[in-house]
């Protein structure tokens, strides 16, 4: 190997890349397993690059059996050329240098700033090895790095005519805490990109496995996002209305399309990025769908002039739409840095949602009558739903006039010290009273099965006591009135039996709170507590067991004349003994529920909360297991 010159480098390119290696959760995030899946998006970022400057039509990703990935695209290239001012080659600056894709001019879209577009640069710096080859000028080059350091120069290694990159690398051990990689998350988001690209085909192959290669095409890009969505649900209009335009270049798009539940499933992208917080593009859409069905009703007197406006909520129940921006400079914001800030942007797409909207309604007047008197009723129904609201709100007011009885607050005022158990049944609820620490721990026990919301409207939603009840003791309110500010408890954790009607309780409630409260679950104030299965006693000596596997350990440890008691409920452990398994912070495990992605969050809630039997039954043979632990 050349290493002569490239000592010198290495220090260099250290005093870069150091500081990423030195906190690396600075620049993705995390070193969890999502900190490691953002590798591999990081260089997938930068295919999609080229693949926004129309100079790229395939990627393809593989995983290797000893879990190092390979990128390959048929792009540009990475330019290969002398680089003065370094004095290496540009491929060495780009996997070098931090944040090196802006020194070659800004022109085209880039996707920095949000979740990734942190440069490969950290991908190579947080990589044991990692190759990098370039198929540019007539030649195959290739150059080879360790933790970010150079070991080989760039070579040009053969003739070749095609053009394109493939980065090849294995993350380094010292700083992930595991490495595997998740097929099911990469293939989310590598089918996100292709629904987002329309045209782009990007393939994964898992060579662990014998699966074929998933392959990811839609030539209708996000008209096929919004089928996708709507595809276990009934739907308005046989096919999802489309509009695209660019506008002062800013590139719009759109798709949405009307079902029969009562709600709103709404995502909107900006270069590519899920901007879960909204932002201006997702407002400026918002209008432009209100002003656009608003106007068609006045127009053919669907609504009349005595009716007020439809709502904007009364707009979008029953909606799936997909909106995506594409701008040159984004501007994240917000907390997790996924909020479109451009303030130009909303008029802009405002005006293109009316525009679409609007010449669509006039071209389909089938379509448009369905869609403009599911909105109408849909108003009615706020209305009723209103009335019941107020009940709620008045309920809240007296502050424990319906929570007086059921729960049992604590003494500390203080939000941010204090979390709330959601038990299942009066009798565990009972045990939980005793057990808890007074001081942070307030006990809501809910009684039976609370009511399945994705079935039910919102008036017949807020009827249900339990429901109410809990609206009520976490003091936020809901949907549109939902304020994260008036949280009382900074967690909630949610307490069932270990068993299948548990596990149906837990997912109806976590329904709940994702479809009403979704900040909460988004900011991660959910947990689910794990009660243990198992007590196993040897003498004097007791311990509590957690799953199978513990058991099947502590039997091989104690070896025989165990005592194994089963817990059929949470019912069955005494306040003293659901205290020290299940509660007190010192010594129980909670489990964080998580929203990784929306879009499966909400298939998978559709899946198991909806109408429709056959996707249900196929889901719960296919993943019986996890839907026993439903971990969104
Ligand atoms: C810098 C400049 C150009 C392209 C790239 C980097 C580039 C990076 C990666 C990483 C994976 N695949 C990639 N493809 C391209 C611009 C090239 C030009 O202007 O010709």
């Amino acid at each position: 190997m050349a290493l002569g010159k490239y000592e010198a480098e290495d220090i260099q390119v250290l005093e870069g890349l150091e500081a990423v290696r030195k906190r690396p959760a600075m620049y993705i995030g995390t070193t969890s397993s999502r900190g490691l899946h953002h590798l591999v998006f990081e260089v997938v970022d930068n295919s999609i690059d080229e693949v926004l400057q129309g100079a790229c039509t395939t990627i393809q990703v593989t995983i290797h059996k000893d879990d190092s990935i390979t990128v390959i695209d048929n792009g540009r290239g990475i330019p290969v050329n002398m680089m003065p001012e370094f004095n290496v080659s540009a491929v060495e600056v780009v996997m070098t240098k931090l944040h090196a894709g802006g020194k070659f001019g800004g022109k085209g879209y880039k996707v920095s700033g949000g979740l990734h577009g942190v440069g490969v640069s950290v991908v190579n710096a947080l990589s044991e090895s990692l190759e990098v080859e370039v198929w540019r000028d007539g030649k195959a080059w290739t150059q080879r790095f360790a933790k970010g350091a150079p070991v080989t120069p760039l070579k040009g290694v053969k003739d070749s005519d095609r053009t394109g990159t493939r980065v090849s690398f294995l993350p380094d051990k010292t700083i992930f805490a595991e490495i595997h990689f998740s097929t099911d998350i990469l293939s989310q988001r590598l089918r996100e990109l292709a629904f987002l690209n329309k045209g782009v085909t990007i393939t994964l192959n898992d060579e662990r496995g014998k699966e074929p290669p998933h392959v990811f095409h839609y030539e209708g890009g996000i008209v096929s996002f919004v089928e996708h969505l709507n595809q276990n649900k009934d739907v308005l209009q046989s096919h999802p209305l489309y509009h695209e335009k660019t506008r002062d270049e800013v590139e719009v798009e759109f798709a949405l399309q009307y079902n029969d539940s009562y709600l709103e499933n709404l995502f909107s992208f900006a270069n590519n990025i899920n901007t879960i917080e909204g932002g201006s593009h997702l407002s400026g859409f918002k209008s432009g769908l209100t002003r656009s069905i608003n106007n068609y009703a006045r127009q053919k007197a669907i609504l009349k002039e005595k009716d007020g406006n439809l709502s904007g909520e009364d707009v979008r129940e029953g909606l799936t739409a997909v909106i995506s921006v594409k701008l040159r400079e984004p501007q994240f914001e917000g907390q997790t840095k996924t909020k479109l800030g451009n303030s130009e942007v909303e008029g802009i797409v405002r005006i293109l949602t009316e525009e679409g909207i609007s010449s669509y309604l006039e071209e389909n007047p089938t379509e448009a009558r369905a869609m403009v008197e599911k909105c109408v009723t849909a108003s009615r129904a706020r209305e009723a739903a209103r009335k019941a609201r107020e009940v709620v709100r008045r309920a809240s007011a007296l502050d424990g006039g319906t929570l007086a009885g059921k729960l049992a607050d604590c003494s500390n005022r203080d939000p941010s010290q204090c979390e709330i158990y959601l038990v299942e049944g009066e009798s565990a609820g009972g045990s939980a009273k005793m057990g808890r620490d007074r001081a942070f721990q307030a006990i809501l026990p809910l009684k039976g099965k609370i009511l399945n919301v994705e079935k039910a409207r919102l008036d017949k939603i807020l009827g249900n006591d339990e429901i109410r009840i809990l609206i009520t003791a976490l003091g936020t309110g809901i949907s549109d009135d939902f304020d994260i500010k008036k949280l009382r408890y900074d967690s909630i954790i949610l307490m069932t039996d270990a068993d299948v009607d548990g596990a149906h309780i837990r997912t109806l409630l976590l329904t709940f709170l994702y479809r009403y409260m979704k900040q909460l679950v988004e900011e991660g104030h959910i947990y689910i507590a794990q009660p243990p299965l198992y007590n196993v006693k040897k003498g004097k000596k007791e311990h509590y067991v957690y799953n199978d596997e513990q058991l099947d350990k502590l039997r091989k440890e104690l070896g025989d004349g165990l005592t194994i008691q089963r817990y059929k409920g949470l019912g069955e452990m005494d306040p003293e003994q659901l205290w020290s398994t299940t509660m007190n912070p010192e010594l129980r495990t909670l489990r964080k529920v998580t929203l990784e992605d929306a879009v499966v969050a909400d298939e998978i809630f559709t899946i198991l909360m909806g109408d429709k039997v056959e996707p249900r039954k196929q889901f719960i043979q296919a993943y019986a297991k996890e839907v026993k632990n439903l971990d969104i």
